[in-house]
């Protein structure tokens, strides 16, 4: 009897369920496939950090006695996808049956569902309970809902596992929800707090090697390379975090700063989504921090809420709606995505900002992610698919399970409320005081009319009244509606010229 238990890139744990009954003659495989690197064109860092990662994941393994099997990308025998690799071994060993942790993407699930017949193999899919709500848990929750809303879903969790809990079942503090006060704008003195840095092992340095020669066509800059790529060192980033920087984390959640792209966030999310860390363990040693008074409730609380309440949403959403959730476009949005998201000239200095950041650490905070490019996406109503494909393709934490929901439901609405009450649509207003990059923009965040008005402002009105019909009935939005139903004749006139040149401006990419 031989079993081969695969371990994809993102399953780097040593307490995933596809390891659990490893016996002595069992194989354990990992490869590194040309298809899983370029399904999207993902970041350089990207690829860098999961090789990397699966490398010194491997030898670990092997130190702990396991027989890996591990197929680098430039094996000449590789056969580049990961059915063929599975075929592969199966051709050279006797299998019995293939051990699998179910996996990340819908996508993927469907590869790895085709092997029985395909391969004539036997497969056991686990569940994978790194994730706090199994997908079966989280099909119950919804199902007696009329609709589904991650407050809800996150109160019972943080029941369920006892995190800011008291005693007598009432949340920590008296309020499950402290976000009112995570909101402040951005003051003086702000800025991200020097993050501790690793040195570069022999294996980490042969992958960027491979990866500069491999994926230097792909969006983004590969050095300088600062990403953790061992438990280990993922640890220490997580220690530093709750030490240093949770204490910190609240009160600035959203505020955006030119040349600051980390600010207070954790920078953890790749290291979660890789199974580095595990979401629990982290939950656990944020609420240790607070009841040791080293870090206040707001911040704890609404680091908690991300990790425990948010991911595990999302990803609930995920796979209950999957796989119609990737078709959704309430909004019928089909404009195609400009050069700008790909590191072209803009002058609108918010969306330059974000895009030089992403591009140079595959990485921007939440907000920028939902208020800037997600939003502007969102008012100029780009196509769905190609803007979803875009946060796939360039952030270093980004797998569909995760990015889908985020970019279709959050910042586009483009799941018409399934994951959302309204959608997250704000004119450079909002952008103006959140952060300092109109400070420095060719536009001017205070006028709706004119060549160097903010474009975000027309915009934001030209969605409202384009879509209102579909929006109008929104409980949340009313307001917004009364307000722009008090605007003159003209000045409504003049808002839709303006509209027409941006859009124009757009298609010219001279924005
Ligand atoms: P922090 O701000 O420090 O938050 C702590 C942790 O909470 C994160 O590490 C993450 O694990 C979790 N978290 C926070 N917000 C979310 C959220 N909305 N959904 C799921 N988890 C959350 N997150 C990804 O992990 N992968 C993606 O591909 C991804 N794509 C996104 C696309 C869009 C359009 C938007 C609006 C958000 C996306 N997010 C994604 C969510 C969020 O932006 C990132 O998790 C966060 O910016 C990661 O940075 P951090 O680790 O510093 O997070
Ligand atoms: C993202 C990714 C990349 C870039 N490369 C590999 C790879 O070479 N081998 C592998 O096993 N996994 C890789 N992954 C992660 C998979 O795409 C991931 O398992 C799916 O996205 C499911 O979440």
């Amino acid at each position: 009897m031989k079993n081969l238990h695969l371990i994809l890139g993102d399953q780097l744990s040593s307490s995933i369920s596809s390891l659990k009954g490893f016996k002595k003659n069992d194989l354990v495989l990992m490869c590194e496939v040309m298809e899983e690197a370029t399904y999207v064109k993902h970041h350089p860092k990207k690829i860098a950090f999961l090789f990397a990662a699966m490398r010194h994941f491997a030898l670990a393994l092997e130190q702990k006695g396991y027989q890996v099997r591990y197929v680098k990308l430039n094996d000449p025998s590789n056969r580049g996808n990961l059915t063929n690799e599975v075929a592969r071994v199966l051709e050279e060993f006797s299998i019995d049956k293939i051990i699998v942790t179910e996996p990340g993407e819908y996508r993927v699930e469907q590869i790895i569902k085709s092997w029985k017949k395909k391969l004539n193999v036997q497969v056991d899919i686990r569940i994978d309970d790194r994730f706090l709500c199994s997908r079966e848990s989280f099909q119950k929750w919804a199902s007696c809902k009329k609709q589904l809303r991650m407050e809800y879903f996150y109160r019972e969790m943080r029941k369920k596992y006892r995190l800011l809990i008291e005693k007598d079942n009432t949340p920590t503090g008296g309020e499950w929800n402290y976000d009112k006060e995570n909101r402040k704008p951005p003051v003086k003195g702000l800025s991200s707090p020097k993050r501790i840095s690793h040195k570069k092992s022999p294996v980490l340095l042969e992958v960027l090697d491979l990866v500069s020669r491999n994926f230097a066509h792909h969006f983004g800059d590969l050095y300088p390379f600062h990403y953790a790529v061992t438990r280990e060192q993922a640890l220490l980033e997580l220690d530093d975090f709750i030490e240093r920087i949770l204490p910190k984390f609240g009160d600035f959640q959203d505020a955006m700063l030119k040349g600051e792209a980390y600010l207070n966030h954790s920078l953890l999310s790749s290291y979660i989504n890789a199974g580095l860390l595990l979401p629990l363990e982290i939950c656990q040693k944020a609420e240790a921090a607070y009841r040791k008074q080293k870090a206040p409730l707001n911040a704890v609380e609404g680091f908690i809420r991300q990790i425990l309440g948010w991911r595990e949403y999302v990803r609930g959403i995920y796979w209950l709606k999957m796989p119609e959730y990737g078709d959704l476009n309430y909004l019928d949005a089909m404009r195609p995505l400009p050069d700008f998201y790909w590191g072209g000239a803009t002058k609108m200095r918010c969306i330059g900002e974000v895009v030089s950041q992403t591009q140079e650490h595959a990485y921007s905070h939440h907000i920028q992610r939902l208020m800037v490019t997600g939003n502007f996406a969102l008012l100029a109503g780009l196509d769905v698919k190609q803007v979803q494909e875009w946060y796939l393709a360039v952030y270093s934490d980004a797998y569909e399970w995760v990015e889908m929901p985020n970019t279709l439901g959050m910042a586009l609405f483009a799941d018409g409320g399934i994951l959302g009450s309204k959608p997250y649509a704000a004119s450079g207003k909002y952008i103006q005081r959140m952060s300092n990059f109109c400070k420095s923009c060719y536009y001017n965040s205070n006028e709706m009319i004119g060549e160097k008005a903010c474009p975000f402002n027309a915009l934001y009105w030209n969605f409202l009244t384009k879509n209102r019909k579909k929006l109008e009935g929104n409980h949340r939005l009313p307001y917004v509606y009364n307000t722009y139903d008090k605007f003159s004749d003209s000045k409504k006139e003049e808002i839709n010229n303006q509209a027409k040149s941006i859009f124009i401006r757009l298609g010219k990419n001279s924005l």
